[in-house]
């Protein structure tokens, strides 16, 4: 959420194979985007962009300017779902908007260059609101979905236990979407604040987790620096 590339950067130098570029908490907006990725790339990490809402024009433009992959968040239907995939995918299997003059084309890309982008790119629809637990199976059946994310703090909103991520009713739950999308071959992602839950969701089947939150982190850090004085 820290709108800064020496965030990524040290990221990488930690060790982390990607990083959520998040959109939609926080001040991160295109024009960031355009200095987050290539840091992102230069260093060596996946950039993954979460965009802000599930708007075609957000999620191409994230594309083109080089993400690795798309974080749609509030997926709440099969049609929410299928309109996110269309957004990311040039034509046939959607409708993004096409120029072969991007970055992610290299500037100038060739005819390829688009069936390429479709292989390549990843969508990644969040799960997190009463809509979408009702709708996780016609979401889990819409072609082109690379993997379910699941919004640990939007769904405890959603299941009336806000910001209780470790509430029993919230680990059951995610632990049945985890079961149910590999049931039916999609992959999932997590978001997870501390790595005893980051290692509990790989347990459990999740190909990602996305651990930590940059602001969090630093907090931690500064706290323990100015603690170890008193
Ligand atoms: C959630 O837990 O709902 C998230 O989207 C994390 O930012
Ligand atoms: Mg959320």
């Amino acid at each position: 959420m820290i709108d800064s590339p020496a965030i990524v950067e040290l990221l990488a130098s930690a060790g982390f194979d990607a990083v959520v570029l998040d959109t939609e908490h926080g001040p991160i907006g295109p024009e960031t985007l355009n200095v987050l990725i290539p840091a992102a790339r230069a260093a060596g990490i996946a950039p993954l962009v979460r965009v802000r809402t599930n708007d075609p024009s957000l999620i191409g433009g994230a594309l083109d300017v080089g993400a690795a992959a798309v974080v749609v968040p509030q997926i709440d239907s099969g049609a929410a779902a299928a309109a996110a995939v269309a957004a990311a995918r040039f034509g046939p299997e959607g409708s993004r908007g096409a120029n072969p003059y991007v970055r992610a084309a290299g500037y100038h890309g060739d005819a390829g260059w688009f069936a390429r982008a479709n292989r390549e790119i990843a969508v990644l629809l969040m799960v997190e609101g009463t809509g979408g637990i009702a709708a996780l199976p016609e979401i889990l059946a819409t072609p082109g979905v690379d993997a379910i994310f699941i919004g640990p703090f939007d769904l405890s909103q959603a299941m009336g236990v806000p910001g209780q991520v470790e509430h029993p009713d919230v680990l059951a739950r995610i632990t049945a979407i985890v079961a149910e999308a590999g049931a039916r071959g999609v992959a999932t992602a997590v978001f997870a604040p501390t790595p005893a839950l980051a290692r509990r969701w790989f347990e459990l089947g999740a190909r990602l987790v996305a651990l930590g939150f940059d602001t969090a982190l630093a907090l931690d850090g500064f706290r323990a620096a100015r603690q170890g004085l008193d």
